[in-house]
């Protein structure tokens, strides 16, 4: 039993990337079904709530942790590049919120889209990104998702639908839409989700693009990940109305434990399907960010260090994986231990590998700025100094 579990979590504790692509080596119990209930009910909004049963198995579950593990490494990495200054700008990160990013993953697939705001880089994991695109980017280097040129808030992997990296709250979700109409034109069966935060969720543009979204049926889904605050404002100073799942009105919602993964995956294969048949749906995440906004918030003037160790006891989407894990005798307390030094060596190889990478050459300036063969000319701020002809 032990040799194969051992073997088992050699498998499936790779990076995500390169758990999709590998052929499984496991032993049949490994996707016998187990019947899991989400941590809380689903709060529905003009709809009948999903059931709180959820179906898994053994492989999903440790995938979901090893999953998790990595992007808290990874965020955690981050936070200490950024303090030595190899990092440099802006950088938001994402711990604490990992299992929406998981969950909804587990959830659809690399043809359905998905665009962001600036908390990006483990939803570009989750899209099958790598440590090395996603620490090379954070540094400027030349083989970065976005050729390091986009930095922390312009992750992009277009060939998994995965549309950015936003740094303009809110101006996404029009965007998602956007992807949702070329879905629809294009009668190719997939949605888009459309994510942003409850601070975006009082914007005038995000009813704009609803609106647009439901009179033409869009399947889109609006992600709200809901961390109850934006940069330093409660949820209650900046909406009259924090129920987000019940903001669209007419369109249909969900209120959906953030902090559970399954829950997350059961909500959002719901609402795929809702959205092929239906049109636009709302998901409220109910999650919570362990970091400050960003980098420059250290994240504890405008809330108590209780409420944030609170949460992590109560909360914590990966120590809620541990504990079921371990209540079905799927691994040992050790193995788990060894998956979190197993993904902590990925991180720091990834890291290394990433620091010996160039900066881009200066000739990619403007390359990815214009659209090639226009002749665009760029000017001095004065307009009458003509300093280079565009590509
Ligand atoms: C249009 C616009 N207004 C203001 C800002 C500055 N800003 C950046 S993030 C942010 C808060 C957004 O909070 P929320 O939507 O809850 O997302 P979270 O950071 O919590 O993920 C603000 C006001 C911006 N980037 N864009
Ligand atoms: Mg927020």
């Amino acid at each position: 039993m032990a040799h194969q579990l051992t073997r088992r979590s050699a498998v499936l504790f790779r990076p995500i990337s390169a758990s999709v692509s590998t052929t499984r080596l496991l032993s049949t119990s490994d996707t016998t079904p187990i019947t899991i209930e989400t941590s809380l009910p689903f709060t529905g909004h003009n709809l009948d709530p999903p059931s709180r049963s959820v179906e898994t198995t053994p492989k999903e579950l440790l995938t979901f942790f090893h999953d998790m593990a990595l992007m808290r490494r990874m965020e955690i990495a981050a936070d200490s590049l950024y303090k030595a200054k190899l990092i440099r700008g802006f950088c938001h990160l994402y711990d604490g919120q990992e299992a929406v990013a998981v969950g909804m993953e587990a959830a659809i697939t690399k043809k359905d889209c998905i665009i962001t705001a600036y908390r990006d880089h483990c939803i570009f994991i989750g899209r099958g990104g790598t440590l090395l695109e996603t620490f090379a980017e954070l540094m400027g280097r030349k083989d970065g998702c976005s050729k390091g040129k986009g930095g922390s808030m312009h992750f992009y992997k277009k060939d998994a639908g995965f549309y950015g990296g936003h740094g303009i709250v809110g101006a996404q979700v029009p965007l998602g839409c956007g992807l949702a109409f070329a879905q629809k034109y294009s009668k190719d069966e997939n949605v888009s989700f459309a994510m942003y935060g409850d601070g975006a969720a009082n914007q005038g543009q995000l009813f704009e693009a609803l609106n647009m979204a439901a009179l033409w049926d869009l399947p889109a889904i609006f992600v709200c990940e809901n961390n109850h605050y934006g940069m330093g404002t409660a949820e209650w100073r900046s909406a009259k109305s924090p129920a987000y799942y019940k903001r669209g009105d007419y369109a249909p919602g969900l209120k959906v434990d953030g902090m559970d993964v399954f829950a997350v995956k059961q909500a959002c294969k719901f609402a795929k399907e809702h959205a092929l048949k239906k049109g636009p749906i709302i998901l409220e995440m109910d999650t919570y960010r362990y970091h400050g906004h960003s980098m420059s918030d250290p994240g504890s003037t405008y809330r108590t260090r209780d409420e944030i160790s609170g949460i992590r006891q109560e909360r914590d989407p990966i120590e809620r994986i541990r504990k079921l894990i371990l209540s079905h005798d799927l691994a040992t307390e050790k193995e788990l231990k060894d998956t979190e030094k197993q993904v902590r060596k990925e991180v720091d190889e990834a890291i290394a590998k990433a620091k010996e990478i160039p900066l881009p050459d200066p000739s990619e300036l403007f390359t990815n700025v214009y659209a090639k063969g226009y002749g665009v000319e760029s000017f001095g701020a004065d307009r009458k100094e003509l300093r280079a002809v565009l590509p």
